[in-house]
Order: structure tokens, then C-alpha cells, then sequence
């Protein structure tokens, strides 16, 4: 795409909600959504655990990106019931200690809010990670769902992967869901336009090696600072993997969230199905909750409903992974400020 195409092209609004700072993956979303020409990002929105620190790292990424034009919020940190935690590398190689950066006073909410209101059908919301930020904008405006124009989750199950040998390579009760499940639950029940991109289909988006290879090669500081998170990443991704009762051996670098920033324009990486989703809230004593899905006709795939109820939803249940890896190293790589037009 040349500059004068770029310059001309409808570009997608979007907003990235994320909980940057505990996987790799959001961080790296963040850049490839700053050098995509296809995106105008209205800002980016913090969610789950210390959200002040999320704001900090996702502010530094912007900034090393050459992207201070995109604005950041603080949102909700703490779950409807429950409260956040952090576990990972919390801005290690991006923030240096006791570095200042700042970000909007405004609220994640109603930023997310305002920016649905003032632009009706025009805007979408693309989450990272818990989905509280929205399950309260919708508590406090129920209006954003007759005006968002389509809202990606990355979260949850809805095929779990068990390899050849038996071992389960997709977790029974997934991060981004579990760690707000009341919010999950106002979401999915809510009847907004969504994309739903579970994790049984993120994980077939490794980072390529010779793609990983291209990123370390490129001398930019986007490239630099991704290089030093996927080198931070290995040994937090085994005690990760370990906890929730993953096999270690299945680990890699997965484009988790670069995959569902690349859904907001890019429509030919996954193939979706329309599908009802439901919640179904299991009050054990560690409070998971499950989520169940129904394929018309289909039902032996899928833990499901036996009664067929209309789809709510675009479900991803394919993917070209290798495709995701290429896309997502060659924003990276591109020069920096391959996302403006200006
Ligand atoms: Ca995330």
C-alpha cells in the first residue's frame, strides 16, 4: 500500500482494551496495532489487577512506538466478585524502574463510553484480556450496546485441545474470562454484536522461529523491545502453563491478542460461525465457571446446550495461523509510524 492509498483508506476505529503487563502478547498487540495504516486507534484502556501500572506500560509502549498520539486509560481493576491478581513479567523490558510516564485522567469507562455515544455504529472494542471494563460501561450506559459497532473478546473455550497422546494443550477454565466471570457473564448476555475468538483457536497462532529471527534482526526500538519480552517470556509461560494445568511441553510465543487486533480489519485470518454462546456459572470453592456452546446440528463438537438456541455470536473456530505469524512480523518490522498517515 503506497502513501496516497493510505491516506484515503476508511480506516477502522477501534479501541484496545488490555490488561498489558502479565502476558507478552498484549504488549506486542499494542505495536502492531500502532504501525496498521488500516486502524485508528482511539485509545487504548486498561483492565484487571493494577491498572495504574497497566496504563504506565501500555503509555511506555505507545511512546517507544512513536504513537503518542493514541491516548491511554486507566479502567476497573478489580473483578465484580473476587479480586485481581498479577503474575507475569509486569512491564519488565519495557518500563525502566521508577520511570515517569503518564496517561489520561479520564476514566477507562467512560472513555469507552463517550467514545460509543459520540460516534454511533462507528466504533469498536477489541478486548485483551477481562472483559470489566465493558460489563461496566454497560451497567452505566446500556445504550453503548445499541451503538458499539462490534465488540472482539479474546477469551475463553469452546473446543479444548487435547493432543495425540491425550495431553490437553487449551486450559479447562481460561484466564480472561475467569478472571471476571460476573462481567463475562453481563457481556456475553448483553446482546452486543460479537466476535468471539476463544483460546483453543489463539493457540494455533505460534510465533514462527524465522519470523521471531526477522524481529531480533530489525535494529528499530519496537523490534528491540519486543525481542527482550519474547526473551523474558519462556520460563513465566512454564509456571503459567504449570498452574492451570497445562502440559509445558505445548509452550510457545502464541499471538493470543495480535489475532484479534488483526479480526478488526482483517477478516480472511479466521473462519467464524455463528453460534449461542451461554454462561454457566459453577460455584465451586475456586469459583470457575464454564462456558457452552451450541452448533446447530453439530452438537457432538462442542460442550452444548441440548436445546438449539439461535446463535448470539460470531464464534472463531479456524484459523490460518502461519498467516498470522507473517502479518504480525511484517507490521513489526515495517518502519516505525507505518500506522500514520499524516
Ligand atoms: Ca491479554
Amino acid at each position: 500500500m503506497n502513501k496516497k492509498e493510505r491516506n484515503t483508506m476508511e480506516k477502522t476505529r477501534i479501541i484496545l482494551d488490555t490488561d498489558i503487563g502479565t502476558y507478552y502478547d498484549d504488549a506486542v498487540a499494542v505495536m502492531f496495532a500502532a504501525q496498521s495504516p488500516e486502524l485508528q486507534v482511539e485509545g487504548v484502556t486498561t483492565c484487571y489487577g493494577d491498572t495504574d501500572l497497566r496504563a504506565r506500560i501500555a503509555a511506555k509502549v505507545l511512546k517507544t512506538a512513536g504513537r503518542e498520539d493514541i491516548p491511554v486509560f486507566k479502567g476497573i481493576g478489580r473483578p465484580m466478585r473476587g479480586y485481581g491478581l498479577m503474575f507475569g513479567f509486569e512491564g519488565e523490558g519495557i518500563l525502566e524502574p521508577d520511570e515517569e510516564i503518564t496517561y489520561e485522567k479520564q476514566h477507562a469507562v467512560d472513555f469507552i463510553i463517550e467514545t460509543i455515544m459520540n460516534n454511533p455504529g462507528e466504533i469498536k472494542v477489541v478486548t485483551l484480556g477481562t472483559v470489566s471494563n465493558v460489563a461496566h460501561a454497560i451497567l452505566k450506559e446500556p445504550k453503548v450496546i445499541d451503538n458499539i459497532k462490534e465488540l472482539i473478546i479474546m477469551a475463553g473455550v469452546v473446543i479444548p485441545i487435547v493432543d495425540e497422546k491425550g495431553v490437553r494443550r487449551s486450559p479447562r477454565e481460561e484466564y480472561n474470562f475467569n478472571n471476571d466471570a460476573i462481567a463475562a457473564e453481563i457481556v456475553l448476555n448483553s446482546g452486543m454484536p460479537i466476535s468471539y475468538v476463544p483460546c483453543d483457536v489463539t493457540l494455533y497462532t505460534p510465533l514462527l522461529d524465522d519470523d521471531r529471527d526477522k524481529i531480533r534482526a530489525t535494529k528499530t526500538p519496537i523490534c528491540e523491545m519486543a525481542t527482550r519480552i519474547f526473551d523474558l517470556w519462556p520460563p513465566q509461560e512454564k509456571l503459567i502453563y504449570t498452574a492451570v494445568g497445562i502440559a509445558t511441553e505445548h509452550t510457545a510465543l502464541w499471538l493470543h491478542d495480535p489475532l484479534v487486533v488483526m479480526h478488526a480489519f482483517e477478516r480472511t485470518l479466521l473462519k467464524m460461525f455463528p453460534l449461542h454462546i451461554a454462561t454457566e456459572y459453577n460455584p465451586t470453592n475456586i469459583e470457575r465457571d464454564m462456558y457452552i456452546a451450541n452448533m446447530n446440528g453439530n452438537q457432538d463438537l462442542l460442550r452444548t446446550n441440548p436445546k438449539k438456541l439461535p446463535p448470539n455470536m460470531d464464534v472463531a473456530l479456524e484459523v490460518d495461523g502461519p498467516r498470522v505469524s507473517r502479518f504480525f512480523t511484517e507490521r513489526l518490522t515495517a518502519p516505525m509510524g507505518n500506522g500514520l498517515t499524516k
